[in-house]
């Protein structure tokens, strides 16, 4: 019995070395766990054996026993329903917590990954991306704006406990400054990024597949390596000849 995690270090793959760190944290003896680096800059995610686990063709993956799950935040609750804690109610209270789950995957996690690519990777003159840039951008600051309302009555995006909302949302805030999002505009979110980064399990978990000095400011050649890489993904290169 091992569980088998397809990670990069990007914000859809922490939410699944934060979730099993959350696990460990709450006192969940997970099985041998074996961390598999995708490297999407080499097409990792293009290849027979891993779309054979992700047909969707993109990281992250989880193999537990035999059983592929694809979706980072269907990953989550597949982790939060097999190994029951408060990070997520197994009870009638999952419904105060699954349509999180789905607005992030939906909506913040899109506006956000769609006002990044415009922002840093994909290399047209301004005025090309003047619409996306603005459309994704307002999209993102309107959704910052919802959570910030959340904050003002309690301290977890579902209530007081924090749960696999938090988890889901957290990486993608984090970015805010690569993907100029200005989140200050909502100090009640920024309080929530402090709150949450604090945590010993968050704490382990974002520091997965970075060095121990590059987990919250990456260097200028970790940031240049992934510019490079957003953009070659944005180009999509490897999709136009594969279909
Ligand atoms: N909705 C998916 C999004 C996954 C996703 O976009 N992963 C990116 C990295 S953060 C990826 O694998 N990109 C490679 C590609 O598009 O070729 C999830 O939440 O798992």
């Amino acid at each position: 019995m091992a569980l088998d995690v397809y990670f990069s270090a990007t914000p859809n793959g922490w939410k699944i070395s934060i979730m099993l760190e959350e696990l460990r944290e709450a006192g969940v003896e997970l099985p041998e766990t074996r961390i598999h680096m995708v490297d999407l800059m080499a097409g990792d995610q293009f290849t027979p054996e891993f779309t054979a686990i992700n047909p969707n063709q993109k990281m992250p993956a989880l193999v537990d026993d035999g059983r592929a799950v694809m979706e980072s935040c269907a990953i989550l609750q597949y982790l939060g329903e097999k190994y029951p804690t408060p990070l997520y109610p197994t009870d009638e209270r999952r419904w105060d917590v699954l349509p999180w789950l789905y607005w992030q995957a939906a909506n913040l996690g899109p506006a956000f990954g769609n006002k990044l690519s415009y922002t840093r990777y994909i290399n047209v003159p301004d005025e090309e991306k003047a619409h996306p840039l603005e459309r994704f951008g307002k999209e993102s600051l309107r959704l910052v704006a919802i959570l910030g309302r959340r904050f003002e009555k309690h301290p977890y995006i579902c209530g007081d406990t924090f749960t696999v909302a938090d988890i889901a949302a957290f990486p993608w805030i984090r970015a805010y400054k690569w993907a100029k999002v200005d989140i200050t505009t909502q100090p009640s979110v920024v309080d929530w990024l402090k709150r949450v980064r604090a945590r010993p399990g968050v704490d382990r978990g974002v520091a997965y597949g970075v060095p121990e000095d590059e987990v919250d400011s990456f260097s200028k050649e970790r940031r240049e390596r992934y510019k490079a890489r957003g953009a070659q993904i944005a180009a999509n290169e490897n999709l136009k000849t594969s279909v």
